[in-house]
């Protein structure tokens, strides 16, 4: 496992999901360092599958976003851009004081096509000058279905060893495959990149995960590069992701899902509201806060058919649920930020040849990480840090209220009408300025000011979807 090894927690950090480089880039000057992101994780960058014709029937969209998930070489041309724009990039991003995660397709290589956007061509299982059959599992005779392919995802030898919806499973178990992956990753270190989300990690066993992992470089800040693993929850004990927790860090995809839950499912009898993550985290069957990264949603669950996860389109509700994940503080968390889309296959905004045009705000973008409110939540979680959730209070509905030990206070409502709370608050009497509303300016408040008494009770009137949060430092 990754045992004692040195590493870093990512904080707080936004996926900037499938833009281009260039516009990263910006973003981490204009707006990501200043904001207070820690990082920036973006799409994966190698050369990748680019469709030339569509497929059969019901297939509309020449090039869908799930392109990048089809690697064909390590060569870093892509839809978000050049080698030379994403080494710039980086450069730029950490300048900004925004370390850059990169999600890494590791487990496979395409399962279609014959073309790509850095100009590679290849056929099945032949990839030139990297990779050959005796390099993937099913020509090796190693995958025990029938076609090759994933039947039952309850099997480990399939999960491990067959195609991924078609996609070529390679032999991460050999040497000269590891080789080829730790080059790929090293490269991205030498450029700067931070660390990883390992895409279709449940497809592949811990120790080559390790393998892999230990082949890696340390990265500019001179410690292990972050590694966090992209297991599912479902099937058997050895496939789920408390069996990865020892190899690295993981998503929280279940702690997603019961957000959702708590935003959005509201019933009469209160079991879906937002007054029931009073138990969030561990306790609410989650993995370790310390090994897992937290998100409300990702670019698989914001198109999950059932509706389970939030997304854009739930408006001031998702909104409001990346400031109670920034205000509680499970896991790492990060905020989800993308294009909007009407069909589950859209591609981002692109031009005819696939190629991703720069993120314009409110132009096809969401741009949800720019948010005031998130912002200012952003900021809120870095300063309470690490100290512990106490004083909660919820008026067993839509509004709850919680201190971070002595350092800040919070209170948020779902409900669609404001709501007046008098609640302790765990900090000292006095003025404080609301973050969310407001700031200090010139010795005031240029937003809603909350008044705690002697006791540290305070009477404050919640906004409808709104949240209030104060810390010690907004003590006017
Ligand atoms: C495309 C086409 C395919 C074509 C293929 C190859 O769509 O028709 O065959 O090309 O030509 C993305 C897209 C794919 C796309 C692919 C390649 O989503 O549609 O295929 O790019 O372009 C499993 C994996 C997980 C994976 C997920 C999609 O375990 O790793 O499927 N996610 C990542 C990426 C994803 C990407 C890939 C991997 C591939 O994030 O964007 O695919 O690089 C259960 C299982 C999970 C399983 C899910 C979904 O999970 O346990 O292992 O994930 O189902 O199938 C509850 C349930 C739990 C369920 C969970 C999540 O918790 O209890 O059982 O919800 O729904």
């Amino acid at each position: 496992g990754r045992g004692s090894r040195s590493t870093q927690e990512p904080g707080v950090t936004v996926s900037l999901w499938e833009w281009n480089w260039r516009s990263v880039a910006r973003e981490c000057t204009d707006v990501l360092g200043p904001a207070g992101y820690d990082g920036v994780q973006v799409a994966p960058p190698q050369n990748s599958l680019k469709r030339t014709a569509l497929g059969n029937g019901s297939d509309t969209v020449l090039h869908p976003w799930w392109e990048v998930y089809q690697a064909v070489s390590y060569d870093l041309t892509s839809r978000m851009g050049t080698e030379a724009q994403f080494k710039k990039m980086v450069k730029t991003c950490r300048r900004a004081g925004v370390k850059v995660y990169v999600d890494a397709v590791i487990n496979h290589t395409t399962g279609q096509g014959s073309t790509s956007y850095g100009g590679v061509d290849y056929t099945p299982y032949r990839y030139d000058g990297l990779y050959g059959p005796e390099d993937f599992h099913a020509p090796s005779g190693e995958c025990p279905s029938s076609d090759g392919g994933i039947q039952d995802f309850n099997a480990k030898a399939q999960v491990w060893n067959c195609n991924l919806v078609g996609l070529e499973d390679l032999r991460t178990g050999s040497d000269d495959v590891q080789a080829e992956i730790a080059g790929y990753l090293n490269k991205l270190i030498r450029y700067g990149v931070s660390g990883f989300r390992v895409d279709a990690a449940k497809h592949m066993p811990p120790r080559d995960l390790d393998a892999i992992y230990s082949r890696l470089n340390r990265t500019k800040d001179g410690v292990k590069p972050y590694w966090s693993l992209e297991v599912l929850p479902g099937g058997p004990g050895v496939l789920r992701p408390e069996a990865y927790l020892r190899s690295g860090d993981v998503l929280g995809v279940d702690g997603a899902r019961q957000m959702q839950q708590a935003f959005k499912s509201y019933t009469a009898d209160h079991t879906g509201s937002l007054s029931s993550l009073e138990v969030f985290g561990a306790a609410a069957g989650l993995t370790p806060s310390g090994k897992t990264v937290s998100f409300v949603t990702n670019h698989d669950s914001e198109r999950n058919d059932a509706g389970d996860y939030l997304n854009y389109k739930d408006g001031a509700t998702y909104v409001l649920a990346h400031q109670w994940l920034l205000a509680d503080g499970y896991g790492s968390p990060q905020v989800y930020s993308s294009f909007a889309w009407v069909t589950k296959d859209d591609s981002p905004p692109a031009r005819a040849d696939g190629r991703i045009t720069d993120a314009v705000c409110g132009q096809g973008w969401t741009c949800v990480h720019r948010d005031r409110g998130i912002v200012a939540m952003v900021g809120w979680h870095d300063y309470v840090g690490a100290a512990k959730r106490v004083n909660f209070w919820t008026d067993d509905a839509n509004v709850v209220a919680f201190s971070k030990g002595n350092r800040g206070w919070v209170a948020l409502n779902n409900g669609t009408a404001p709501k007046e709370v008098r609640v302790q608050t765990g900090l000292p009497g006095g003025r404080y300025c609301d973050v969310v509303s407001g700031a200090e300016q010139a010795g005031g408040c240029t937003g809603t000011v909350v008044t705690v008494g002697s006791t540290g009770f305070a009477t404050v009137t919640v906004p409808a979807k709104g949240v209030v949060a104060v810390t010690r430092a907004s003590r006017l």
